[in-house]
């Protein structure tokens, strides 16, 4: 059985949340969030970064968030959460897929870095602040393209909101979906309420 490797409000609440609205049957090992998990000679051996997500698909390991979505999706999704390959809304999918991991992540995670993950001598604050202001830039371009839409590709879930999703329950957990981001917040609710996302995140 596909075995994740999860540790909580990770990005691997993107694969268990995945496979939630896929139904597809998985075995959860959780991982506390910390070196002696994550940096233990057996985790190391799954993944050598010791970073989660990683799953193990009867001895196919892999280990990058997004990857791991296609290859979930191609392997079980029977055309499931995403347009078709050459169809009309591919293009605007794959942008806001690989947005979610390849640029807004980038800022987010700095925030997390240098104001709680590092040990306090290797923080930065100006790389925090600066990363704070980049990640409202983003939010920013997310509000304008949420105007009228209830997912991000238009009225139809797919995995691009899987993937967004966890940039957004980041950007509430450090107190940045502001009041005044009314389509990200409303677009957020939605997300958080589907049961997929509340089992990847509890
Ligand atoms: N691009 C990778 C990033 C993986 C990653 O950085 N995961 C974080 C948790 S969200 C982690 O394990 N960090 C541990 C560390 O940096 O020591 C992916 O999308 O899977």
């Amino acid at each position: 059985m596909l075995k994740i490797y999860h540790a909580k409000n990770t990005r691997s609440v993107r694969v268990v949340w995945l496979c939630e609205e896929l139904g597809i049957p998985y075995e959860l090992k959780t991982l506390n969030f910390s070196p002696d998990d994550l940096q233990s000679a057996e985790y190391l051996a799954v993944h050598p970064l010791g970073k989660v997500p990683a799953i193990d698909d009867d001895g196919l390991v892999l280990n990058e968030s997004g990857a791991i979505l296609q290859y979930l999706l191609e392997k079980h999704g029977n055309g499931r959460l995403e347009p078709k390959p050459g169809s009309a809304g591919r293009g605007q999918y794959l942008h806001w897929f690989h947005f979610a991991e390849a640029t807004m992540m980038v800022p987010i995670g700095n925030i997390a870095q240098h104001s709680f993950i590092r040990p306090e001598d290797k923080r930065i604050p100006q790389v925090a602040a600066e990363s704070v202001e980049s990640t409202k830039k983003m939010l920013g371009i997310l509000e304008k393209e949420l105007q009228g839409k209830d997912f991000i590709c238009g009225k139809e879930f797919t995995a691009a909101d899987i993937m967004l999703g966890y940039d957004l329950l980041l950007c509430k957990m450090f107190g940045l979906l502001s009041d005044d981001l009314a389509n990200t917040g409303a677009y957020f609710g939605r997300l958080a309420s589907r049961p997929g996302f509340q089992k990847a995140t509890a």
